[in-house]
Order: structure tokens, then sequence, then C-alpha cells
């Protein structure tokens, strides 16, 4: 049906009278209700302009950095503030201030200050919490869980848990699907309900 109409336009438009509108000097053939594309230069730039643009952007940048350095400096002091005992491994910073929450509270305490609850990759990173939580005599939360499928324990990202530490037995829990250290530096699956010390990484 389209086709058809389409078909009787291009035989009807032909026969019309041409107008003599200024695109039809331009286009010989031009017709009533017909569609025109005008394309048109850009207008010429003053170079000087170009040179000022330039200087103003080079002038924002070194401006954007020095607001991201002072912000940094300022996020870092607040951090200390917030969680005044913490120690680096490699690019992390682990964190606690020796308050203690179930698992959901801790996990959004960490998030709240941009970072998420400690989850240690490797023996390092496990021997760091396991020192702050001694300074508080406190079992402390870890990230990983089997909240989501039971037995399979996942970073908070969803990556694979590929390094773990677990305690002799460890997971048996069914319902026990956060992770507790020891003050061993063992793991123990836990419920999530649970009360443990708060130990963030950022
Ligand atoms: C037991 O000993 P305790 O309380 O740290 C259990 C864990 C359970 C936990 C539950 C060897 O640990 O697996 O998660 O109770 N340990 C053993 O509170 O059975
Ligand atoms: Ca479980
Ligand atoms: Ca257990």
């Amino acid at each position: 049906m389209i086709l058809l109409i389409l078909s009787s336009l291009v035989l009807v438009v032909p026969a019309q009278k041409p107008t003599s509108s200024p695109a039809q000097r331009i286009l010989p053939g031009w017709f009533p209700n017909a569609c025109t594309l005008v394309i048109c230069d850009p207008p010429e730039r003053d170079p000087k302009e170009l040179e000022v643009l330039r200087t103003h952007v080079s002038v924002l940048e070194a401006q954007l950095k020095a607001l991201q350095m002072s912000t940094r400096k300022t996020h870092r002091a607040f951090l200390g503030y917030i969680f005044p005992n913490s120690t680096n491994v490699g690019a992390k910073t682990f964190a606690t201030n020796g308050a203690e929450a179930d698992f959901q509270t801790a996990k959004e305490m960490c998030e709240q200050f941009g970072g998420q609850i400690a989850s240690p990759r490797n023996e390092e990173e496990n021997n760091a919490v396991l020192k702050l939580a001694t300074m508080f005599d406190k079992h402390a939360f870890l990230g990983m869980n089997d909240q989501e499928t039971e037995g399979i324990f996942k970073h908070l990202n969803g990556d694979p848990m590929e390094y773990s530490n677990w305690a002799k037995g460890e997971p048996n829990g069914e319902h026990e699907d956060c992770i507790e250290m020891y003050l061993n530096a063992k793991w123990n699956d836990n419920t999530c309900d649970k009360h443990r010390l708060i130990m963030c990484e950022f």
C-alpha cells in the first residue's frame, strides 16, 4: 500500500509546474514539497580565538588537578578521623575504629566512606587485618560471603574467592554466610547477624 502511494507520487510530482523559488535556480529539477538538505561551511575561526581557548583549557586543567589533590588530602584526613587505626599494604589501606556491627551495617559503613569491608586477597593482606583486629581483641568481618549461592564464597564485586584461610573444618554453615577472622588469622563462616569488628579497606 505504501509503495503504491509512493509510486503514484513519483508519477505525479514531475507533472507539477516548477516554482521560481531560489532553490529551483540552484537545483534544477527541484519540486514543491521535496526535501532539500543544505550543508554550510563552518564559519572561519580567528586563530587567535583558538589560542585563547587553548590557554583557558590549560588553566582549567591545572585548577582541576589542584582541586583533586586537595580533595584527596581532605578525604584522607577525614578517613583518619572516622577510622583512626589503619595499616597500608601495597595500594590498599585497611582501617577500623574498633566498633562492631552486623555484616550489613558494617558493609554500609565502609561504603559510606568510599571503601568496602576488608577482603584480603593474599597472606600479607590477611596479616594486616589480623594486626588491626588484635589491637581491639575482636573478630573482624571480611567482605566475602556465600549469600548468593550456598557454598560458593565470592568477593563483594562478584570475583571468585581465590585466596582463603579457613580454620580446620570450616566453612561448615548452611546458614552461616559471612566470614569472621579469628585472632589466629584463620577464618570461620558465621551468621551475618553476628556483631563483629567493622574493618574497611580503601
Ligand atoms: C563454632 O567455637 P566457635 O564458637 O568459634 C563452630 C563454627 C560456627 C560457630 C557458630 C569447630 O565456632 O563453625 O560457625 O560455632 N566451630 C566448630 O557460632 O564447630
Ligand atoms: Ca553458607
Ligand atoms: Ca562455621
